[in-house]
């Protein structure tokens, strides 16, 4: 066994007003009871630090960079750095990145991972960007993600960390049976995701009213099809007028939901990952050396 206490910070709703140490008091409240509980690695959202500003058409690049870190940590997120170091907690968090590579003023949504000493063990940038570069006409919530973000650039990395093998991506990325398969074929154990995700993303009730299931759905599929645990937290509540679903969970590598948040505001889950668990699945019906058949999947990489 190779035992991990991990833990979901779920975040409720974050409002424009709020400002970033405001919000960092809060993130520093969620590892103090995490450290409470024995938790080792703690999960916070996608764009933790913010409302999620992507609702919006902005169209001012001064008051959407705003909503960007142009450093990690800065001045206003070294206490959450700092806590976590006291604490000995390692944590994923994402956020806004404006990024300056070869002069270029670059935005992604990003993530990175931090151990519990506090240093930088890797970052990601969102690959799957959701929604649209225009805002869609009568729609009185957006979902702009392409018009403020580039996709990301880094891939699907994994990292040797806690004892076992790390992946992480973002939100939308959770949809997307590659997103896994690409980190499981890397041998990930344990996926970390943030998450925001409104519950009127198509304005078709029909659709809609799954929100939550498709979540659940996804997250549940990505684990067992690549033997691999998922620790997934949203920012959830109403924000800004924006419903966004809560249903923080920890999946095990066999599908089942170790742990699930049952509000929408700051809440902490956790549960004992145990790393070795997927190492059956792996020696068995997900044995990806024996049993697949990569010469009859080409069309996945063409299109
Ligand atoms: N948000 C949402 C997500 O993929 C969405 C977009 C909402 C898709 C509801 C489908 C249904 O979870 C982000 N930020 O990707």
């Amino acid at each position: 066994h190779r035992n991990v206490i991990v833990g979901c910070a779920q975040m409720g709703p974050i409002a424009k007003a709020d400002t970033r140490a405001r919000v960092v008091k809060r993130q520093v409240e969620l590892l103090r009871e995490a450290k409470g509980r024995g938790v080792e690695f703690v999960v916070f959202p996608e764009l933790a630090f913010t409302t999620f500003f992507p609702r919006w058409l902005i169209e001012d690049q001064t008051e959407i960079d705003f909503y960007f870190e142009t450093e990690m940590p800065g001045p206003e997120t070294q206490p959450l750095f700092e806590a976590a170091a006291e604490l000995g907690i390692g944590f994923y968090i994402g956020y806004a990145e404006l990024a300056v590579e070869d002069g270029l003023r670059r935005h992604f949504n990003t993530s990175i991972i931090v151990d519990r000493t506090g240093a930088i063990v890797g970052k990601y940038r969102k690959i799957h960007l959701p929604g649209h570069a225009e805002p869609v006409p009568g729609r009185d919530a957006q979902h702009l993600e392409k018009r403020y973000f580039e996709p990301g650039n880094l891939g699907f990395p994994v990292w040797r960390t806690l004892g076992g093998i790390a992946g992480m991506c973002i939100c939308n990325d959770r949809r997307w049976p590659e997103t896994y398969r690409v980190m499981a074929l890397q041998g990930a154990e344990i996926v970390f995701v943030g998450y925001n995700t409104p519950d009127d993303h198509t304005g078709v009730f029909d659709f809609d009213q799954l929100t939550g299931f498709h979540h659940q759905l996804s997250l549940q599929a990505g684990a067992y099809q690549n033997a691999t645990w998922v620790a997934a937290a949203a920012k959830a509540g109403n924000e800004e007028g924006s419903n966004m679903i809560g249903l923080s969970m920890i999946v095990a590598p066999s599908g089942q939901i170790a742990t699930m948040a049952t509000t929408t505001g700051d809440e902490l889950i956790s549960a004992r990952c145990d790393l070795e668990m997927g190492a059956l699945y792996k020696r068995t019906i997900f044995d990806f050396a024996r049993h697949r058949e990569p010469a009859h999947y080409g069309l996945i990489v063409e299109r």
